[in-house]
């Protein structure tokens, strides 16, 4: 398939360590993963679902430890620990090269060891970049199928370039204590074992196009960033795009896929999903920011997910999917999970293939982390754009996250420098679903808490660079807040849909239709701003309400950033540092 001599030189070593029984190279047809589909199903990897209901999807059960990403098992490693930076965990390189090599050896005895050659990005696009993950499970390599694209195409795009990511996965014993997600960014390698979990071992998702990316990124002049990417088209056909950065469980595939509320589509409005997860960011011949998602399908959380809060994703999911840890229905050889309707199905297995029946009383039929692995090109909205190999150019960078009072609805940076300082202090409050204690606040900087894959304060100087060289072509830079709680402890704004009000007011400063507030924050929408034609319980004064800021949380804010920051010592880059004197100065003007 290839006469690469380091790709050959590699997959050799990797037997020689790794002593599977027999190497098989994917080639990306059907023919062969037909094969795989089969013997999955032979062995019980993969089950079979209903082909008239579900054609060409499957579902799969990992192992019961093995069920979420392992952050304290990621490893960044490099030769000095500074250049992991404090929000990471480190390993000298050798030190990791040493403890996981003995794990590995001879972990695929009596296995197949996979060679996956993939692409993240459209194939040849100058945005992409390659990978090759060797792997003996066959549910990586499905998935890798949904998720990038694979195969011989990507092999004759590399031709004998050195340029690609080495990725090495093996399930190992799935033993826990033996469990690593090492990266190697000097190294352009991944060495991931004893996982099955897809965020874990699809290593094209957040190990190489967000923890090695970020690396490339910093060292070519482009950006990795863990951002949904969607256009609003207008009713005369010109379409803008938006990037937006939330953490993990803030709802950034919905806000990917969103339905306008009747007051747009009645009007022609519609919204286009580029992407739900990542995005990889350039400077164009133009001088403008432009961005593709290296993916090509969706990884999404199946609970949750149903035809009113996100009927696109759903709709992808109804073929061609994998199904991870819901629940299967034996009657009619579905899927199910908490959150698709009212209706467990009342023969059926839970995620972990026991008798269930629907029965509460047994705990949750579905995993609360069950997912799909969808293909894109299912989603009803999947821009025309998403394999544009010169990617989309971004009007505005959304931040945000989840805060019950401190942030408002809505507010602009007053300018890029700005608008890093506010992506550096993202953060969210823990939920009573998450943990024990509620109201916690979890800094994550523009949602990159565990996927910046070097020092958090270089990567922020990174930002402040690029939109040096951006000038006054760089996006406009924005912070949301889509669940500010009333003192019951309600949703004030409806969210979902809805959301595309707040996101037409954004689009209108980026083209400089309307006027804003300058708050002590930033600039703030005028309450009359926000579209509210057809929202029942929402007012004039209710959106005021939203865009309140309250002199005392800010100066616990402020207080609070000071302290995340001092972890950062001189990576800190000094304008970040002005930009909290700043804030500070004109909160203690409120
Ligand atoms: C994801 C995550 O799975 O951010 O996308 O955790
Ligand atoms: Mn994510």
């Amino acid at each position: 398939m290839t006469t690469n001599k380091t790709l050959l030189a590699w997959v050799d070593e990797c037997k020689a360590l790794l002593k599977p029984d027999s190497v098989m190279w994917i080639d990306g047809s059907e023919e062969q993963l037909n094969k795989l589909r089969a013997e999955g199903e032979a062995t019980g990897e993969m089950i079979k679902l209903n082909q008239e209901k579900l054609p060409g999807c499957y579902l799969h059960r990992s192992a019961v430890n093995d069920v979420a990403r392992v952050e304290g098992r990621t490893f960044i490693c490099t030769e000095k620990e500074e250049d992991a930076g404090p929000t990471n965990n480190w390993m000298q390189t050798q030190k990791a090269y040493d403890l996981l090599r003995p794990i590995f050896d001879g972990a695929m005895k009596g296995r197949t060891m996979y060679v996956i050659p993939y692409s993240m990005g459209p194939v040849g696009s100058k945005f992409s970049k390659i990978g090759i993950e060797i792997t003996d499970s066959i549910y990586v390599v499905l998935s890798m199928d949904i998720m990038t694209r694979i195969g011989q195409k990507v092999l004759d795009v590399l031709g004998d370039s050195n340029d690609w990511v080495r990725g090495l996965h093996s399930k190992a014993e799935l033993d826990e204590e033996k469990r690593y997600i090492c990266h190697f960014p000097e190294d352009n390698a991944i060495w991931s074992v004893n996982s099955g979990y897809g965020g874990n071992v699809l290593l094209g998702k957040k190990c190489f196009a967000l923890r090695i990316a970020s690396n490339q990124g910093r060292r070519e002049g482009w950006m990795a960033e863990h951002m949904l990417i969607l256009g609003i088209e207008d009713p005369q056909g010109n379409v803008s795009y938006i990037t937006a950065a939330f953490p993990s469980a803030c709802g950034k595939t919905n806000l990917a896929m969103l339905i306008p509320p009747e007051v747009y589509a009645k009007k022609g409005y519609k919204v286009w999903c580029v992407g739900d997860d990542i995005a990889w960011l350039r400077i164009g011949p133009d001088g403008r920011l432009y961005a593709i998602n290296p993916e090509n399908g969706f990884f999404g959380v199946a609970p949750g997910t149903n035809a009113k809060s996100n009927h696109n994703a759903l709709e992808s999911t109804r073929k061609n999917a994998i199904f991870t840890n819901v629940v299967q229905n034996l009657d009619d050889n579905t899927v199910w999970w908490e959150g698709l309707d009212k209706n467990p199905p009342k023969n059926s297995l839970n995620w972990k293939g026991e008798v269930w029946n629907g029965d509460e009383s047994k705990g949750k039929g579905a995993h609360p982390n069950s997912r799909f692995t969808a293909p894109a090109k299912n989603c009803p909205c999947i821009s025309p754009e998403f394999e544009n190999a010169d990617g989309v150019p971004v009007s505005a960078i959304l931040f945000g996250g989840r805060r019950a009072k401190t942030a408002p609805l809505v507010y602009q940076s007053f300018d890029w420098a700005h608008g890093v300082f506010v992506g550096s202090i993202m953060a969210s409050e823990t939920t009573a679903a998450a943990t024990g204690a509620v109201g916690v606040v979890r800094r994550d900087p523009m949602a990159m808490l565990p996927f910046c894959g070097y020092n958090m304060g270089d990567y922020w100087a990174h930002w402040l660079e690029m939109g040096e060289k951006l000038g006054d072509k760089a996006p406009k830079i924005f912070n949301v807040n889509w669940f500010r709680t009333d003192d019951e402890g309600h949703f004030i704004w409806p969210g979902f849909g809805d959301n595309m009000r707040v996101l037409m007011w954004m689009l209108a400063r980026c083209k400089g239709e309307v006027d804003a507030v300058e708050t002590a924050i930033g600039y703030e929408p005028k309450p009359e701003d926000i579209n509210i034609e057809g929202l029942e319980d929402v007012t004039v004064d209710t959106v005021r309400d939203l865009l309140s800021v309250d002199k005392a949380l800010w100066e616990a804010e402020a207080d609070g950033i000071a302290e995340f920051y001092a972890k950062f010592g001189d990576k800190l880059p000094k304008k970040l540092a002005e930009e909290l004197q700043g804030l500070r100065d004109r909160v203690a003007k409120l």
